[in-house]
């Protein structure tokens, strides 16, 4: 007589149901985890362009670079831009998130005037989790800053295509 096994359960059944959820569960939070795991993997970059060769304009080392997208996200926290510096190729979209519970305002330097990068301006305070995007067609160096905070600072480099290591 077996003493674990339970009068009128059918236990196959039972246990095996029980293992679907353990692994469930199990997946679950390896995902998450490797979500976590992913999402510090972003953390700012900074300083990129001080780092620059003054004679050709390309970046000194491809881990200071920001990968290639076309469309790139930015959020403003706390801390400011993250990243604070971005590189991109003539025509990419890059996307503003406020992750601040203040609104805040993406524009183009010199502030308060924002006319570096026509165009490049949210023209009012994005809500907490609003977004705003702008794409960048001129091959130019953008300072970027906080409308509303304007000690939050960062720069948008926008390339030539060609100009990017391993360029598309
Ligand atoms: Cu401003």
């Amino acid at each position: 007589m077996d003493m674990n096994q339970q009068v009128g359960v059918p236990q196959g059944a039972s246990s095996t149901h029980r293992w679907v959820l353990w692994a469930i569960i199990i997946v679950a939070a390896v995902a998450v985890a490797w979500g976590a795991y992913q999402y510090r993997g972003e953390e700012p970059i900074e300083n990129d362009i001080e780092m620059m060769d003054a004679d050709t304009g390309m970046m000194g080392g491809s881990e200071n670079t920001i990968p290639m997208h076309a469309k790139v996200t930015v959020e403003v926290t706390d801390t400011g831009f993250s990243p604070s510096t971005v590189v991109i190729q003539k025509g990419d979209e890059v996307e503003f998130v406020n992750k601040r519970v203040v609104p805040v305002w993406p524009a183009s330097g010199a502030h308060p005037t924002h006319l570096l990068c026509p165009g490049f301006d949210s023209l009012k305070g994005l809500a907490t989790g609003e977004t705003y995007s702008f794409t960048f067609t001129e091959v130019r160096e953008c300072p970027m800053h906080d409308h509303l905070a304007p000690a939050f600072k960062g720069m948008i480099s926008v390339k030539e295509a060609s100009a990017m290591k391993g360029g598309q």
